[in-house]
């Protein structure tokens, strides 16, 4: 039986998939490292560090730690400035109702975010006070597509995995929601989210009725 829903935030919730798809393309622009939708699909949800990772795969030159210290830090710089002024208007249209009808129904509901800015951005969408529980990278050693994140978000809701439902808009996102066990709702393009056990155009279109009727 279905007791909780799991929330990733970046591209479900709010639409910053694209600040942070903007801020590593900034990135990749000044270091000269091509940079076409293919890496930024790969790189969706996926952690600051095993971003930069990827984005650097194309290019010959070795970089130090210290240096890739500095490049990851000069992404969330960016990112940082464009969060800065978000407010409750960017999140996702029906968004907190979605939420909200999670809620109603009787289940509860948990945000597992791959960003370290969760918590900020959470306060500047007015949305923290939704969730049971919320799980961000502050938190988890392993990055998606690990199931880390999810089985922690499960065991914070006081649940089993398989009581849980998980929901997201990237594939590494859907391969740790299924790695912990749990069925996965893609939110977003077919392509991309062919893993997924249902797929919804947006989170307005996420409908808990589907699952609990
Ligand atoms: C998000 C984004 C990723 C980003 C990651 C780390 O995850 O989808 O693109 O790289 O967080 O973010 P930060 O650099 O802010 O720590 P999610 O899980 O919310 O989609
Ligand atoms: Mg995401």
């Amino acid at each position: 039986v279905l007791k909780g829903v799991i929330f990733d935030l970046d591209g479900v919730i709010a639409d910053t998939a694209v600040v942070h798809h903007a801020a590593w393309k900034r990135l990749a622009s000044e270091i000269g490292v091509a940079f076409d939708d293919s890496v930024g699909e790969r790189i969706k949800g996926v952690d600051r560090r095993g971003s930069l990772d990827i984005l650097l795969e194309r290019t010959a030159r070795a970089y130090s730690e210290e240096e890739k210290e500095a490049l990851a830090s000069r992404k969330n710089d960016y990112y940082r400035q464009q969060i800065e002024t978000f407010g409750p208007q960017h999140l996702f249209p029906g968004a907190r109702h979605t939420i909200e009808s999670v809620r109603r129904a009787g289940l509860k509901t948990a945000l597992a975010s791959a960003s370290r800015n969760a918590p900020l951005l959470l306060e500047r969408l007015g949305i923290a006070d939704l969730f049971d529980y919320v799980v961000d990278a502050n938190h988890i050693g392993r990055a998606k597509p690990d199931p880390e994140i999810f089985l922690a978000a499960a065991r914070g809701l006081g649940l089993e995995p398989s009581e849980c439902l998980g929901v997201e808009d990237a594939a590494a996102g859907i391969a740790g929601i299924h790695a912990a066990g749990m069925k996965a709702v893609g939110v977003g393009q077919a392509q991309a989210l062919a893993e997924a056990d249902l797929l919804v155009p947006n989170v307005a279109a996420f409908d808990i009725r589907l699952f609990t009727a």
